[in-house]
């Protein structure tokens, strides 16, 4: 297996430009493999509302990290199973769901930091691998090789997105402007650069701001990119696999039909 050359904790101190990525919806290895060749500088699967179940991250997380990118997992729920899990299997960062407090924001790096910042357990043996580091030096390096963000996505997680943002350990906060925009509207509608969203979205990148934490959110498309990026964003997914997919077979048909 090749090592992890990436190193992301690095790459995201760099706040001049955005760090985008795409986000895998289907399990497959190959196409895994695959994106991470593109020129977008990393991957992530989204495990919890795409297919893809841990056997399936497990050989694709090789994948991604054997092209030399950092592997992204947005795990399934706040559960410290499930973040160890994909840290051990090589994971560079995890993405929390809906983190709505600063306890489940000290769950979170609690279960994605070793002592003395967490109480993640002990077994990365995938990792080792990945990082290329004898388990002594993973044990002295993981917790700044490996990042952990609280998504921001519900109005509990805005109200209390300062004392979020403060909890020692965390390396970000990610917007997941569709849900936050489905409770800022009461249910009215998903609109990720909304007026409600977007202001909502300036407090969260004032608060990562002022604790020194990145600040991430989905975008999906390159004018959102532009817009989030514009407030400060610089973690950013950039387009989903089956998006990614449906827009180069259209491009063929256009090319090919004119229409
Ligand atoms: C959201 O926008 O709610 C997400 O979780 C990202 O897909
Ligand atoms: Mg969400």
């Amino acid at each position: 297996m090749a090592t992890q050359s990436f190193d992301l904790k690095a790459r995201l101190a760099n706040r001049r430009e955005p760090f985008l990525f795409s986000w895998m919806t289907i399990p497959s290895p190959q196409l895994a493999g695959q994106l991470a060749r593109l020129p977008i500088e990393g991957v992530c699967l989204d495990m919890q509302h795409g297919t893809i179940g841990f056997s399936d991250a497990a050989p694709m997380i090789a994948a991604i990290s054997s092209a030399g990118r950092p592997a992204i997992a947005r795990i399934l729920w706040n559960e410290p199973g499930l973040i160890g899990q994909v840290l051990d299997a090589g994971a560079a960062a995890v993405i929390v769901p809906m983190v709505n407090s600063k306890e489940q924001a000290e769950a979170a790096v609690k279960a994605a930091k070793y002592p003395p910042l967490g109480g993640r357990s002990w077994g990365g043996y995938t990792a080792f691998q990945t990082y290329g580091l004898s388990p002594a030096d993973y044990l002295k390096k993981a917790n700044s090789i490996t990042q952990v963000f609280a998504m921001i996505e519900t109005q509990a997680a805005l109200d209390a997105v300062e004392e979020i943002a403060a909890v020692p350990g965390l390396d970000g906060l990610f917007v997941g402007p569709s849900d936050l925009s489905i409770a800022l509207s009461k249910g009215a509608g998903i609109d990720k650069t909304a007026k409600h969203t977007l202001d909502a979205m300036k407090l969260i990148a004032a608060a990562a701001a002022k604790n020194n934490l990145v600040a991430g959110a989905f975008a999906g498309s390159a004018d959102v990119i532009d817009t989030y990026a514009a407030m400060g964003y610089t973690f950013m997914a950039g387009a989903v696999d089956v998006d990614l997919l449906q827009a180069g077979a259209e491009s063929l048909i256009k090319a090919v039909k004119g229409v």
